[in-house]
Parts: structure tokens; C-alpha cells; sequence
């Protein structure tokens, strides 16, 4: 009996917690919302130099002449990551060939665990034209603060962690200046639609 209310506890506890993590995302991504980036278009954003899914160095130069989308998460996200993939997959979908003439990065906040061959495996789920980056801890501490990208290592109870991050997805222009966030909260063809309209 003294253990089932044990387990009981436990999985309300768990529950809690994931409510909790839920709103404190919801928290950071309303807090930077469109209305709340009072900052100069321009001031976000800038040069990087990461490693994608393939090994091979990246930097903000290789999408020269293309808009792209900027998202910052991480492979062990348990909900918002996944569906931002896939909102962008959807959207990279209905572009068709208009697809190889934009950039979608999803740059790591978790670069311990998301090594290259992580970040590979990870988005093999999800539209293969999308960008995984990771780097060194300097590397991507750098990029988030140019993107101006809140990320904080969370401690989970079975000993691991989760990171708490800023769900943004950034629209940068083809000369990568920052444009808007990007809203995929609507169809990927107005989503594709309204991305076009960068090229
Ligand atoms: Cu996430």
C-alpha cells in the first residue's frame, strides 16, 4: 500500500514538474514575443562558426544571398524542439524546389550532448534540408548571446538535465540581418508563402 501512494506521488510529482517546465517555456517564449524585441533590427544576430550534422564548418557566410531561420534548441527537448522541427520541415515541404534557395539552422544550446553525429541522427526525423549545428562551449555560448538566446541547464530528478531556452525562430534576410521572428503558427503554405517573399 506504503508503496503504490510512493508511486503515486512520485508520477504526480512528475507531472508537476512537466507542467512546470511547460510553463516556464511558455514563460520564456512570451517574453519574447514580437512585440517584446525592442532592439534594432540588425543588432541580432552576426558572425559564427559551427560544426553541422556532417562534420563540415559552418558560418553565417555559407547562407550569403539566402534568407534562412534561426532556431535554438536542443536534441533531448522533449516538446517544443520537436514541433518547431517539424513546423519548419512542413513549411520546408511547400516550398518544393524553393527550398534550396533559404537556410533553416537549428543551432544546439546543449553542445555536450549534441555532438554532430547526435544532431545527424536527430534530424534524420525531420526535412533534410534543415542545418544542425553544434560547436565548441565558446562557440555557442558566442552565438546565443548574438542572437540575444537565453539558455540555462535545468537538473531533472533522475540525475540528467533539461535545458530551459528561448523558442524563437528568428527570419534573417539574404545580407543575415535579423528580420523578424518567424510565426509557424499558421499553415506551412502561408508560412511558405510568406518566406518567399525574401528571396
Ligand atoms: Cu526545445
Amino acid at each position: 500500500m506504503a508503496g503504490r501512494t510512493t508511486r503515486l506521488l512520485l508520477i504526480l510529482a512528475a507531472f508537476v514538474a512537466g507542467l512546470a517546465s511547460v510553463f516556464a517555456v511558455v514563460i520564456i517564449v512570451s517574453g519574447r514575443e514580437p512585440g517584446a524585441v525592442a532592439t534594432p533590427a540588425g543588432a541580432i544576430g552576426g558572425p559564427f562558426q559551427l560544426v553541422d550534422q556532417t562534420g563540415r564548418t559552418v558560418t553565417e557566410a555559407d547562407f550569403k544571398g539566402r534568407p534562412f531561420l534561426v532556431f535554438f534548441g536542443y536534441t533531448h527537448c522533449p516538446d517544443v524542439c520537436p514541433t518547431t522541427l517539424f513546423d519548419i520541415s512542413e513549411m520546408l515541404g511547400k516550398l518544393g524546389p524553393d527550398a534550396e534557395r533559404v537556410g533553416a539552422l537549428f543551432i544546439t544550446v546543449d553542445p555536450e550532448r549534441d555532438t554532430p553525429e547526435q544532431l545527424k541522427d536527430y534530424l534524420s526525423s525531420f526535412n533534410p534540408r534543415l542545418t544542425g549545428l553544434t560547436g565548441d562551449p565558446a562557440a555557442i555560448a558566442a552565438v546565443t548571446k548574438e542572437y540575444r538566446v537565453y539558455a540555462k541547464k535545468v537538473p531533472t530528478e533522475n540525475g540528467d538535465y533539461a535545458m530551459d531556452h528561448t523558442a524563437l525562430t528568428y527570419l534573417m534576410s539574404k545580407d543575415g540581418r535579423f528580420v523578424a521572428p518567424f510565426n509557424l503558427k499558421r499553415t506551412p503554405e502561408d508560412a511558405a508563402a510568406d518566406l518567399r517573399r525574401y528571396l
